[in-house]
């Protein structure tokens, strides 16, 4: 009853708005004031298919914004999609929450647009891509293996890719899961 009625809200004229709850208005103001040129994500930024699906798993209907502890100090933290105002970018930032503000962390700058991708909390815990140096040299900061006691992101490209990122002493790494 409680998954139908959030899944009712999520798919109403609302559902633009199921980002907004998310982003706590002192990250807001940071965000617009560290990146001018993007704007926050919205509950409507994908389509409504994928949105469903990620209700009925219990989601927020926001693939715009997850939330986790990313640095493992207790707090929770928020990673976001912030989509470029005036064309097709997406930029994957992380705010740590601090004491007091936020530490905004720039992972990637992507030429996608924010229509096709998503973010996610991935748990702690042992991971191995089967996809390292399948295709030429690794990327920066990619590894083949990552073990982490914090929680990560799991970003990419809707009903395509997916990208685990944990931030392990300090450094953001990731790993290939599917493609
Ligand atoms: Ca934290």
């Amino acid at each position: 009853m409680i998954l139908a009625l959030a899944i009712a809200a999520g798919l109403s004229g609302t559902a633009k708005e199921a980002c907004a709850p998310l982003i706590p208005s002192d990250l807001a103001a940071a965000l617009s004031k560290a990146y001018p040129q993007y704007r926050l994500p919205r509950g409507d930024d994908q389509d409504q298919y994928n949105v469903r699906a990620q209700l009925e798993r219990g989601g927020t209907g926001c693939l715009g914004v997850a939330e986790g502890d990313f640095d493992g100090d207790g707090r929770r933290d928020v990673a976001l999609l912030l989509a470029r105002k005036d064309g097709r970018r997406t930029r994957f930032v992380v705010a740590l929450r601090g004491d007091p503000g936020w530490r905004l962390e720039l992972i990637e700058t992507s030429i996608e647009a924010i229509e096709n991708q998503y973010v996610d909390v991935v748990a702690p815990g042992a991971y191995e891509s089967g996809f390292y140096g399948e295709y030429g040299a690794p990327a920066a900061n990619e590894r083949k293996k990552i073990r982490s006691s914090t929680e990560g992101v799991e970003t990419g490209t809707l009903e395509s890719t997916a990208s685990y990122y944990f931030r392990v002493n300090g450094q953001w790494v990731w790993l290939w899961i599917s493609d």
